[in-house]
């Protein structure tokens, strides 16, 4: 059976992803320029979509790179680029780039920025058995750039410093790596978000001043550990504290939450998904699928509102 050829949203326009293409003068490819949303639908509702849609904007705003839709319109692309491909249960990547220039790092020629929507089936990040069974990190040697310019609170297409980390982390042979930021303080993994549990009630994850994206999965399970009734700290965190952690998972959109079993080695708790771990899993299972927490495809308008 032939594979069936997806769509790709690009500047306005669906064309097969064969045919998907942007010029060797975009200066997104010359110099990462340009900002991007990974994003998740379940069961035909984008989860957190005006959340994704609101940190783009945000992102650009960062590095003066003026989006010429609204942010109505964006969303309007996303969910047209879901129904054209007919899919349900999807992996979304929204990217803008400062679009064609010339060869010199100088934006001011990129008079029309690129707008791509990407969807897709979802494959999951550490496999079908990392919920059940967790996954094994450890720290890297490379660290998180500096609250700077080039922030990892904007999510640029500039992700050289977590490629690095990941390839500190295959050499190792873990599945993740965590990087520690400027001062030593844990950071976060290449993609995603770390906490950990201190006994029965207390929830900790580093604050953004440590380098990481303020992720949109790290956002909701902070609050649903608080309507839990658990205390949820952002706290810088020490190499030592987490290694000593009760129970450490992991979040993003891909990932969504991850229990990790060991760091560098030490075990951490006895080794295996810990009782708080897998109670914020079964509740994240559960809000995910839920309709007020996305945006439906089904039900969005796009036509223009009065
Ligand atoms: N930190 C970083 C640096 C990220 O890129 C997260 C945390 C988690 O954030 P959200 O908002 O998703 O909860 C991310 C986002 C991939 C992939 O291929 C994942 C991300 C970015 C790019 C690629 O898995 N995660």
């Amino acid at each position: 059976m032939l594979s069936k050829e997806y769509s790709v949203y690009v500047n306005g326009k669906f064309c097969p992803k064969s045919e998907a293409k942007v010029s060797v003068y975009d200066h997104g490819l010359l110099y990462g320029d340009g900002v991007f949303e990974g994003i998740r639908e379940y069961e035909g509702v984008v989860f957190q979509l005006a959340e994704h849609v609101c940190r783009l904007y945000r992102s650009a705003k960062a590095i003066k790179l003026g989006i010429p839709i609204s942010m109505d319109e964006m969303t309007k692309a996303v969910v047209e680029t879901l129904r054209v491909n007919k899919l349900r249960d999807a992996y979304l990547r929204l990217i803008v780039t400062r679009g064609v220039g010339d060869m010199g790092v100088d934006p001011k020629k990129c008079t029309n920025s690129t707008i791509i929507v990407i969807a897709e089936p979802i494959e999951a990040t550490y496999g079908k058995e990392s919920r059940e069974k967790g996954i094994r990190v450890g720290f890297v040697s490379t660290r998180r750039d500096v609250v700077d310019s080039t922030t990892h609170e904007v999510k640029s297409l500039n992700y050289l410093n977590s490629i690095l980390a990941k390839i500190d982390a295959n050499e190792a042979g873990w599945d993740d790596g965590i990087m520690l930021d400027h001062r030593g303080y844990v950071s976060e993994t290449p993609t995603s978000n770390v906490f950990m549990i201190l006994g029965v009630d207390i929830i900790v994850t580093p604050p953004v001043t440590a380098g990481i994206l303020d992720g949109i999965t790290r956002r909701r399970v902070m609050k649903l550990g608080r309507d839990l009734g658990f205390s949820v700290l952002e706290k810088d965190i020490t190499p030592f504290e987490l290694m000593n952690a009760d129970e450490v998972f992991l979040t993003g959109t891909k990932a969504e939450l991850v229990p990790v079993v060991s760091i560098s080695g030490r075990v951490i708790g006895e080794g295996k998904v810990g009782t708080i771990t897998r109670r914020l899993l079964d509740e994240f299972g559960k809000i995910r699928k839920d309709p007020s927490e996305g945006t439906s495809v089904d039900s969005y308008k796009t036509e223009k509102k009065r």
